[in-house]
């Protein structure tokens, strides 16, 4: 059997410099001769500055623009990643059949008949990020689920500067849950290697553009952190969900790069494996 190529996400907190470190792995596994295909959550590259119709609604409410409830923003940053799957889609096969306005249609269904369409779109996204892996190549990944959950779950956390308040939008309606986060995003391809980069929100507050998007406080990110240890420690506790490593991510940039760089190399000549599905 060929090897496949293998699936990387770097996650982290905001001002972490995973985006910036990830445009240097692309270079790095260039280098090596090997093809990447690089995606970033919010989607930003492929659809163009969070442009798609649901990328557009991401934008307005993490520019405070507009006011969501915690659960609808969860499901629109869920439903982004599934978008992504039919926008390649149709990119890579020059259908007409999924132009953008069927695409924000088959978001209006997604919500309406979840079920139904995830089916679709699983196999959708098997003609990208699956696709991909099995022509070889390697997968970067800038965000995926993880961020999803742990931005999220996060919200619905007790403040530590006031323990009795969250910032979830008032009203009747629960708190996220791990369980309930997780849904959405279940049966999406899982990574082979996540590189989370950490750092702690008082470092981060120091690095330049800070505070410009609305989750980019320390409290929220103290939360953000803690929930992304929890999701690393489950990760790590189940062998089809991948590696997870902690990078510290409050040293020197350099020093940074060469620690997800000895991790990725050791991934450089493919995987013997099946890809593995989120939460299975
Ligand atoms: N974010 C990102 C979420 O809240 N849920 C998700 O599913 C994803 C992928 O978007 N604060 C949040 C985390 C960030 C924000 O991301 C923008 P970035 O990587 O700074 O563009």
């Amino acid at each position: 059997m060929t090897r496949r190529g293998a699936f990387v996400v770097v996650e982290g907190l905001d001002r972490s410099g995973k985006t910036t470190q990830t445009g240097i792995l692309r270079q790095r596994i260039q280098e090596a001769g090997k093809e990447v295909f690089c995606v970033k959550f919010p989607v930003a590259e492929v659809a163009v500055d969070r442009s798609t119709p649901i990328g557009k609604m991401i934008d307005a409410y993490l520019r405070s623009q507009s006011d969501l409830d915690d659960h609808v923003v969860h499901l629109l940053f869920s439903a982004n990643r599934w978008e992504l799957a039919l926008v390649l889609y149709s990119r890579i096969n020059h259908t007409s059949d999924f132009d953008d306005r069927t695409i924000s249609d088959c978001f209006i269904a997604w919500f309406n008949l979840q079920h139904a369409l995830i089916h679709v779109t699983t196999r959708l996204i098997s003609s990208t990020i699956i696709s991909s892996l099995e022509q070889g190549k390697i997968v970067l990944c800038d965000r995926y689920a993880f961020s999803g959950i742990a931005f999220s779950v996060a919200k619905s956390l007790p403040s530590q500067s006031s323990p009795s308040t969250t910032s979830q939008t008032p009203g009747k309606l629960p708190p996220i849950s791990l369980h309930w986060a997780r849904a959405p995003d279940a049966a999406l391809p899982s990574p082979d290697l996540t590189l989370f980069l950490d750092v702690s929100p008082e470092i981060a507050l120091t690095r330049g553009g800070y505070g410009e998007e609305r989750y980019e406080k320390a409290d929220m990110q103290k939360r953000v952190r803690s929930v992304f240890q929890e999701i690393g420690g489950e990760v790590t506790a189940d062998a089809g969900q991948g590696k997870w490593i902690v990078v510290d991510a409050g040293k020197e940039m350099s020093a940074v790069t060469e620690e997800m760089w000895g991790h990725v190399q050791t991934l450089l000549d493919g995987i013997n494996g099946s890809i593995g599905r989120l939460w299975d």
